[in-house]
């Protein structure tokens, strides 16, 4: 069941028309799509989230074109929805208002990669895992990896400040932007932020656009830090008998002194999900625990062994396997990597949320899960980056029937993130499906603050509209 389209004024059938006209006779008919099944393509991305058919698609390749699409749009006062490749969880891509959509995934140059300044400047329609391939190739390192990055792009990633498995030590997407190059609606082009590691010139605008979710500015460029390749990466999975001793084994490999990459949790359906994908994994297992370290070949042995300590000591750990060469580690992350389609697999509809909270309180936010399971009826479960505190809640459901109970879930799922300390969204932003409930994080004056700002880089709101803040007409639920 879709996700409606929040409320949100829609441009006048003459508007459209004025729009078409200048934008083909600007752009060209090649890079200006009107018909209805390419259209259609725009409508949605992998959120539930109901669209509005777009009225004309810009397939923009350049800058200038880019430019000149939010300058129709602000002249004939249509809104506009920027994209990349269209693979986010929340509908940031999703054009509630039709309209135009600014598709940006022609622009996919990968403009330099410097070695020596640890640097590489990109176009947003680059794929993340082809620049980290490019990375890789140079000895280099550019850590943000959303699961979907062989697919997934630096626009959207950039718009949505995407993370992933290894933010636990690397941070998330923002950590390593430098600089943007940003358009405006009404076609300003704007330079933000620096080629430096350090700088602190003016407002740190480039930040405000990170993570903007495509309602300030459309990105034509991007100067990313790389970092050095670590020389040497060790994986190891510990398997549990019970997610609550998953959980506190986070708390005991960060106790005992380990920044480990990645620490990913998977709960006892996710692993029976992956298993009917046909992924091996031991029967005695009910939760998982997928650790990744890596640095200087000498400090990686003395790690591991102390890594292997802590897990060993936990309690209710089944077994515990080291990766000896990358075949297994690849076996290790398979189900790690299935578990999205897997669990897609378990019902008619899922929902999958990315609530954070303070590591030390994943306990109790798995514990709270299953109350609200059991309060609600709704199928659940959860994995995720449990080193962040950030988990993947999914909720299951194959009848509509069953909506309110999971609306329900939702929201209590929701508040109980923010009574443990949390925050909404760890990675796939507010976009529609998580705005009605931004007034329980947020102070009225937080959200009117920035309201405010949006007004003064789109004062006619057609930049991305229905995003992030909830309808006026919401309270707080
Ligand atoms: C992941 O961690 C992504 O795999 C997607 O954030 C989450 O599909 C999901 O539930
Ligand atoms: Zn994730």
């Amino acid at each position: 069941m879709l996700v409606p389209a929040p409320d949100v004024p829609l441009p006048t059938a003459a508007a459209i028309e004025r729009a078409k006209r200048e934008l083909d006779r600007r752009l060209g008919p090649s890079k200006v799509a009107v018909a209805a099944d390419t259209c259609a393509l725009y409508a949605l991305d992998e959120s539930d989230v109901a669209g509005r058919m777009p009225d004309v698609v810009v397939l923009a390749e350049s800058t200038a074109d880019v430019a000149i699409a939010l300058e129709v749009a602000d002249a004939c006062d249509v809104p506009i929805t920027p994209r990349a490749a269209g693979t986010g969880r929340t509908g940031g891509a999703v054009p509630v208002a039709g309209g135009i959509v600014l598709a940006t995934h022609k622009l996919t140059r990968v403009k330099d990669i410097d070695r020596r300044d640890l640097l590489a400047v990109v176009e947003p329609g680059v794929v993340t895992g082809e620049l980290q391939a490019l990375c890789e190739k140079e000895g280099l390192f550019y850590p943000p990896d959303p699961n979907s990055l062989d697919s997934c792009m630096l626009g959207g990633n950039i718009a949505e400040n995407a993370g992933g498995p290894r933010a636990f030590k690397y941070g998330v997407t923002s950590a390593y932007v430098l600089g943007l190059e940003a358009c405006l609606v009404g076609g300003r082009v704007l330079r933000t932020g620096k080629r430096t590691v350090k700088g602190v010139t003016g407002y740190d605008v480039t930040s405000l656009l990170v993570g903007s979710e495509g309602t300030l500015a459309v990105f034509t460029e991007a100067t990313l830090r790389l970092l050095r390749a670590p020389q040497e990466v060790a994986t190891v999975l510990a398997l549990f008998d019970d997610v609550h001793a998953c959980a506190k084994g986070v708390s005991a490999v960060i106790d005992a002194g380990l920044v480990p990459r990645c620490l990913e949790l998977l709960d006892a359906a996710t692993l029976d999900a992956v298993r009917a994908q046909g992924v091996a994994v031991d029967a005695r297992a009910h939760a998982m625990l997928l650790v990744e370290i890596d640095g200087d070949a000498e400090a990686i042995h003395p790690a591991l062994e102390r890594l292997g300590n802590a897990l060993a000591e936990c309690a209710g750990v089944v077994d515990i396997v080291v990766a000896q060469d990358e075949a297994q580690r690849s076996r290790l992350w398979a189900a790690r990597k299935v578990l999205s389609r897997a669990t897609r697999k378990l019902a008619k509809h899922k929902l999958s949320e990315d609530v954070v909270v303070p590591r030390s309180r994943v306990p109790e936010l798995l514990l709270r899960t299953d109350r609200i399971g059991d309060e609600t009826g709704v199928r659940h479960l959860a994995y995720g980056h449990a080193g962040d505190g950030n988990l993947h809640v999914n909720f299951l459901w194959d009848d509509d029937s069953e909506r309110a109970a999971v609306d329900r879930a939702i929201e209590l799922l929701m508040r109980a993130t923010i009574d443990l300390g949390g925050t909404l969204s760890g990675e796939h932003g507010i976009g529609v499906t998580k705005q009605q409930f931004l007034p329980l994080e947020q102070s009225a004056e937080l959200i009117d603050l920035q309201r405010d700002l949006k007004r003064v880089f789109d004062p006619k709101e057609l930049l991305n509209p229905g995003k992030i803040f909830p309808n006026r007409s919401h309270r707080a639920c």
